[in-house]
């Protein structure tokens, strides 16, 4: 089945994630001195855009190290962050994530992320449910008062920071305690797999989400813009993601 060919060449991928030489991982930055690219970034995504293409010939490609961003309003596409936590990965810190979606005519119909430090594979596919490791997961039905916030600061846009932060205290003063990550993929899977209850950061491309938003969703959350209305995957946009007792309006 193509969902299990994915994993296959994820869980490879991962082992390449693992392996990797990080004293020589050709550390670059993109734009502003903290979005870093390596690699890894790049190797990760060789594989995944050669081996997708293979099992899906007529499929677009859009990955996060790629020039050219084909369009994915029609036919079938797959959105690949070939490592989602950079930073991290840099760092060592040991929470970043291989990341992989598929839409048809703009809708994601699979969405898949691998962890390699935990080795847990989170799937989900439109209406099937969500999965890790092929155990069913769901969202928390706990209250914001007892759950916990995740977020992202959005480090890479300055003019959001202020927004951020004012945000991020607001949720706090109405959750248990805050976490922070560094990587969108992972605290998507985190709320649907139920370990936290409210998620959000203010810019986000869509590879970062687009895997992450369907398994939160097959996991019974919610999945929108910080400000209300759909997430879009055309283009960057913020995100929130909620268990299922979570009321964000606070946030709007
Ligand atoms: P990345 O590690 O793949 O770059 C951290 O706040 C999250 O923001 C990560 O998932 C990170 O993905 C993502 N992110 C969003 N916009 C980004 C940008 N312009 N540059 C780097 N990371 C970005
Ligand atoms: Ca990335």
């Amino acid at each position: 089945m193509l969902i299990e060919q994915i994993q296959q060449v994820m869980r490879d991928c991962g082992q390449l994630m693992l392996q990797a030489d990080r004293s020589r991982a050709d550390v670059e930055t993109k734009g502003r001195s903290n979005n870093l690219v390596t690699k890894y970034d790049k190797a990760v995504q060789d594989i995944l855009r050669e081996k997708l293409l293979e099992l899906v010939p007529d499929a677009h490609f859009v990955g996060e190290e790629e020039d050219v961003h084909e369009s994915i309003a029609s036919g079938k596409a797959f959105i690949v962050d070939p490592i989602d936590g950079t930073t991290n990965f840099v760092k060592d810190y040991k929470a970043s994530a291989i990341s992989v979606a598929m839409t048809q005519d703009g809708e994601v119909e699979l969405g898949l992320v691998y962890n390699p430090y935990l080795d847990e594979m989170f799937t989900a596919q439109r209406g099937k449910g969500a999965y890790c490791n092929g155990k069913p997961i769901h969202v928390s039905d706990q209250p914001l008062e007892a759950g916990l916030t995740l977020y992202g600061s959005a480090s890479y846009y300055p003019e959001l920071i202020d927004d951020s932060f004012r945000l991020l205290r607001k949720a706090f003063d109405r959750s248990m305690d805050i976490r922070r990550s560094g990587s969108a993929a992972l605290d998507l899977c985190t709320i649907a797999a139920g370990r936290a209850e409210l998620y959000f950061e203010l810019r986000l491309q869509p590879w970062d989400y687009a895997a992450g938003s369907l398994i939160v969703r097959e996991a019974g959350g919610k999945v929108s813009r910080v400000e209300g209305g759909d997430i879009d995957l055309t283009k960057a946009c913020s995100v929130l993601a909620t268990g299922s007792k979570v009321d964000a309006s606070f946030l709007h």
